[in-house]
């Protein structure tokens, strides 16, 4: 079995290397990106059992995700790469200090996934499953293949995450809400940012976005509630300030970085108040050191920031 099983689209992700802007002349660097890939290695890093599948296209940027992600220790068995499109890719750039992405990934490999693309038995195996309203987004067979898994887990046992991960560049908020809240209603654990709640629920109101996850059926973990990561289920209300950061260097990522957090807490059978501890320091880690995933840290890494295991230098 596996700790957690993750599916989506992940993306050739290039950026300027210099400070000028894509467009400008000068070199990209590369690497990847793909929140569900993200928040695999962040699960493997932390010590949990953490696979991860999706369509790439048989070409290199594919090639060279499923050889990092292989490296990082997570379970790629089931990902596949076909020569029906090519795998996605992103070009990001940060100007004056504003971070723009531009996506490059209609008809990608990943947007054609199908329910016959889910082994079922490889899924239900699983403790949890976890999947991003990104997916959704990609395309009519990638919801319905979502939709399979929901009612594969359903009847299973087996629990269901969801972060919504709202990409407007994908959908608008008036095609993503009813979906989005379809899933939110169906999923074990409901890890929206508090942004994101106040797109969904059309409200600024705390109290009113409150009550409305109050009536979901599960579990909701709020990124970024006012300064705090929040537990609301049912009448249950916890919160826990953010951890102090010294300088914040790149935030993309984060949003993965507390899930993984929050999921291997959950996989290690922590409450789910320890486990929003766990999110809320892999979170942090993240956003003090660039890329989308680089930074996510060890156990190792863990125990050190709590105090729990020595840094010898040298
Ligand atoms: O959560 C970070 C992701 O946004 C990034 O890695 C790429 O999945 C991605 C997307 O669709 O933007």
């Amino acid at each position: 079995t596996l700790d957690v099983i993750t599916f989506g689209e992940s993306m050739g992700l290039f950026y300027p290397e210099g400070p000028r802007g894509i467009g400008q002349g000068g070199s990209m660097a590369q690497s990847f990106g793909g929140a569900e890939s993200n928040l695999a290695i962040g699960l493997a890093r932390l010590g949990c059992t953490a696979g991860w599948f999706g369509r790439l296209g048989r070409d290199p940027v594919g090639s060279g995700i499923l050889k990092t992600l292989r490296g990082e220790g997570v379970d790629v068995s089931r990902a596949t790469q076909t020569d029906e499109a090519p795998t996605g890719i992103m070009l990001r750039q940060t100007v004056r200090g504003q971070s723009s992405v531009y996506y490059y990934r209609k008809d990608s490999a990943a947007s054609r996934m199908t329910p016959a693309h889910v082994d079922s038995e490889y899924i239900t195996q699983a403790k949890i499953v976890h999947f991003t309203g990104i997916t959704a987004a990609l395309s009519g067979s990638c919801l319905d293949t979502i939709r399979h898994v929901v009612s594969l887990c359903k009847e299973h046992g087996v629990r269901i995450s969801f972060d919504p991960n709202l990409r407007l560049k994908l959908w608008s908020i008036e095609e993503a809400r009813p979906v989005l809240l379809e899933l939110a209603a169906s999923c074990d654990y409901f890890l929206p940012g508090y942004d994101e709640c106040k797109l969904l629920f059309e409200t600024e109101d705390e109290g009113v976005i409150t009550e409305q996850l109050r009536k979901l059926p599960g579990m909701s973990i709020i990124k970024s509630f006012n300064g705090s990561n929040v537990i609301v289920h049912k009448e249950h209300k916890y919160s826990l300030p953010f951890e102090k950061v010294d300088q914040v260097v790149d935030t993309v990522g984060a949003g993965d970085g507390f899930c993984a957090g929050f999921l291997a807490g959950i996989s290690k059978g922590w409450s789910p108040e320890e486990a929003l501890s766990l999110g809320g320091l892999t979170g942090s880690m993240v956003i003090q050191a660039p890329g989308d995933w680089e930074a996510l840290p060890t156990w190792d890494e863990v125990l050190q920031r709590r105090g729990q295991a020595a840094h010898v230098e040298r």
